[in-house]
């Protein structure tokens, strides 16, 4: 885009435009107008770039609107970032070992959290987040918890949404590595997640030659404890399904609640082996026109667990294949070949599935699919002998948006906007009724190009019955040229998008320098109710009051045989006791509780020659373990620049030889 002179004129139209959205119209502020007019000019902004910048600066002090999480990719991590401004709010640390927030390094009786999702293997040090999901109630978000799966592992992980940390990463037996999902069903009965390759269940090996007969998939519906957002694998169940590659799903609502959709491609069962003679898996994926779009009724299946129609396997009820087919509970549909994403609109009518290698969305009615479903509409079954309901039957409309196109997001007035991959453009388009009619439906109403590459979209509000509208953001992979050159590993570019005016237009670059999200969820600001303080003595593990909180002035040190206990508290600007005394080969417990009641009075932790830092925030009991099999003079520190002496926080841990 050129820049241009901009006249005073244009410069009001923009400034309006932006100072209206944010409520401010006053005189005073138009006022400076001459100066901001000066200022386009310097930094050569056209009136459009003015706008934009209008419509996305949050001024200091002064708050966004809404808050999206999302997914570090392989990172490991979920990121918090503020709307409009696309300011960066929090990493929180999900998978990987995080030392500011001291996650991973020797807090919480050892790393407690983290080491709860092992697979069997080494400890797991990172994962690959992809999809995060908001607790919802009423097919809204609440602001409560957030979980989101890891790619690499059958991991899910839940964040409490009050501190924003970690509270269970629970390792999903049946699955390696998972993907279709997270997402909550409306009033957070359950959380889904699904198998992306599947695996044999029986924990041991099996050829590829028997990959039909040996390895499985699974849908895994993770009960949720309304008060603590905990998933409690107990009340839980899985379904078993065919080895294809299960890939994105969604929960329906309202019209369709109660029931689930899992896309899936390699319905041919490849296996690779390009170098035996075989073709490559993503060949042979693709072989087939059709894949098949998996559709759960999760309200039945609960029936049937509650029948005890089920089998446990590797400590989870599990519905065979055979008793889902049965008694109604798996159907397939056509979709075409190598779909990715599948994402319900907000009325619950339409589940939008978009293929990568089909230029068009086919968008099917659960209002259809439930009349299949009773008519035996079927076309035949699948190897496995799951009923496959007939594609003209189920399928509502289809919409040529453009190429490869990967996933699909709603706003609140019937428009769908769907990701196009290879195209790296954003496909805006009508759903049917009620929304739109006769031939303003499913239609094709506008695209706009984003850079470059984009991979999932996220518009306000969303996943829920009610999106906002408002804004979008894309999730772009690529950001090729929109950044200074950081060396051969680029930033990824989240841009924003607004959606206020007919036209889609994009207003906002953020790199994004530590991750590669996939999915994010954005949700209103004012729903998100985070603690400043705990209340004294919080064991951050359970959020209720730690059994080893220590009141200021009842610090103290016990020794049983080779154990020493320490009971501490940090308050600005020392820990006491500061100086720990112990035998080479002791086992050290400090239990130090941070007894500021002050926002922001964090204090760090830190044992550098024993990999030990923690971070303690104000009313929080934490706990570390650790064996003192290193002789020596220590010194320890506060990691967190608290006070105006904070320097003089430290201390030692004496290690006598
Ligand atoms: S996947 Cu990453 S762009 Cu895991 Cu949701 Cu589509
Ligand atoms: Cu406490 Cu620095």
């Amino acid at each position: 885009m050129k820049p241009f002179n901009l006249t005073a004129a244009v410069l009001v139209v923009a400034l309006v435009a932006g100072a209206y959205l944010f409520g401010a119209r006053s005189s005073s502020r138009m006022a400076a107008l001459g100066d901001a007019s000066t200022v386009a000019q310097a930094r050569s902004l056209t009136a459009a770039e003015v706008t934009a910048a209008a419509q996305t600066f949050v001024p200091p002090g002064k708050r966004d609107e809404y808050m999206m999480f999302a997914s570090g990719g392989h990172s490991g991590q979920v990121l918090a970032i503020g709307l409009p401004s696309m300011r960066m709010l929090k990493v929180i640390a999900v998978f990987s070992p995080e030392s500011w927030q001291g996650y991973g390094y020797g807090a919480d009786w050892g790393n407690q959290i983290l080491d709860e999702g092992h697979n069997g293997g080494p400890a797991l040090t990172w994962g690959d987040t992809h999809h995060p999901a908001l607790s919802e109630t009423g097919g809204e978000y609440d602001g409560r918890w957030l979980y989101i799966n890891d790619r690499a592992n059958g991991r899910i992980a839940m964040i409490d949404l009050r501190d924003f940390r970690v509270k269970q990463i629970l390792q999903v037996p049946n699955i390696q590595t998972s993907h279709g999902g997270v997402f909550a069903t409306p009033n957070t009965d359950y959380v889904h997640v699904s198998s992306k390759i599947p695996m044999v269940w029986d924990g041991g090996f099996a050829p590829l030659e028997q990959y039909k007969e040996r390895y499985r998939g699974a849908s895994a519906w993770l009960a949720i404890d309304k008060t603590t957002g905990r998933i409690d694998l107990a009340r839980s169940f899985q379904i078993e399904l065919p080895p294809y590659s299960q890939d994105l799903a969604d929960a329906g609502k309202l019209v369709s609640d109660g029931w689930g959709f899992i896309n899936s491609f390699n319905t041919e069962m490849a296996t690779g082996g390009n170098m035996e003679g075989k073709p490559a898996i993503e060949a042979g994926a693709s072989a087939k026109d059709f894949d098949f779009l998996h559709i759960i009724n999760w309200k039945k299946a609960e029936e049937v667990v509650k029948a005890g129609k089920f089998e446990m396997k590797n400590g989870v009820k599990v519905i065979s294949l055979k008793t889902a087919i049965a008694e109604g509970i798996l159907y397939f549909a056509p979709e075409p070949r190598s779909p990715h994403g599948v994402d319900v609109a907000p009325n619950g009518q339409y589940i939008v599935v978009a293929g990568k290698l089909d230029p068009h969305t086919t968008v099917y009615s659960i209002d259809k699919i439930k009349k299949a479903i009773a008519d035996k509409n079927f076309e035949g079954t699948d190897p496995f002998g799951v009923p496959i309901l007939k594609f003209d039957a189920v399928v509502a409309g289809r919409v040529a948006v453009g190429n490869g196109p990967l996933h699909t997001q709603f706003d609140n007035q019937g428009y769908a906007y769907t990701s196009l991959f290879v195209e790296s453009a954003v496909a805006k388009w009508s759903l049917g009724e009620p929304y739109f009619k006769g031939d303003q439906a499913f239609k094709l109403v506008d695209k706009v190009p984003v850079h470059y590459n984009i991979g999932h979209l996220a518009t306000a509000e969303g996943d829920t019955i009610r999106p906002a509208g408002k804004y979008l953001v894309a999730l772009n992979k690529w950001s090729v040229d929109r950044f200074p050159t950081v060396g051969p590993l680029h930033p990824q570019n989240l841009q924003l998008v607004d959606l206020n005016a007919s036209k889609m237009k994009v207003i906002y670059d953020m790199p994004v320098p530590n991750a590669e999200p996939h999915y994010a969820q954005i949700i209103r600001m004012d729903k998100i109710k985070a603690w400043d303080v705990y209340p004294m003595g919080t064991d951050v593990r359970t959020m209720e009051k730690s059994a080893y909180v220590t009141e200021r002035g009842k610090e103290r040190v016990e020794r049983k045989g080779n154990t020493l206990t320490v009971w501490m508290t940090a308050m600005r600007s020392s820990f006491r006791p500061d100086i720990i005394r112990v035998k080479k080969g002791d086992t050290v417990v400090l239990h130090i509780t941070n007894t500021e009641k002050q926002k922001d009075a964090t204090h760090g932790f830190a044992i550098p020659q024993y990999n030990i830092q923690m971070s303690i925030d104000p009313g929080e009991t934490v706990t570390v373990r650790f064996v003192a099999n290193k002789a020596g003079a220590f010194s320890h520190y506060c990691t967190e620049f608290c006070s105006a002496l904070h320097l003089e926080m430290q201390g030692w841990i004496l290690v006598e030889p």
